[in-house]
């Protein structure tokens, strides 16, 4: 009985161990704004046309006090400060639809999109 009782105890341990593994290897996408008239959302180097819907981190370098960088699609509304230079790490779970990105203040023309699936 023992023994089973230290099955039991070693699986609950490893059980969020194995949840919080996978949390971290989540995909990461890069996101970028400024220093120019120039916003992007990469990854690995490309750029972002359509991905799997799940947890992704994106790092978030908003390199101007004149833009920002804003997202939006299904679940997700998130957005950097305008007037300031901001380095961040968001982790969103983005759905299956069309999300958004853009610079607010010059959003005619600061813009890109991608699908999810
Ligand atoms: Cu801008």
């Amino acid at each position: 009985m023992k023994l089973l009782a230290l099955a039991v105890l070693v699986v609950s341990l490893a059980v969020p161990a194995l949840a919080a593994s996978a949390a971290q290897s989540a995909p990461t996408l890069t996101a970028a704004v400024g220093p120019g008239f120039a916003i992007k959302l990469t990854e690995g180097g490309q750029k972002v046309t359509n991905l799997t819907a799940g947890t992704y981190m994106i790092k978030v370098s908003d390199k101007s006090a004149l833009h920002d960088f804003h997202l939006v699609g299904p679940g997700v509304n998130k957005k950097t400060p305008v007037a300031a230079k901001t380095s961040t790490t968001w982790k969103v779970t983005l759905k299956k639809g069309t999300y958004k990105y853009d610079c607010d203040p010059h959003a005619a023309f600061m813009k890109g999109s991608f699908t999810v699936s």
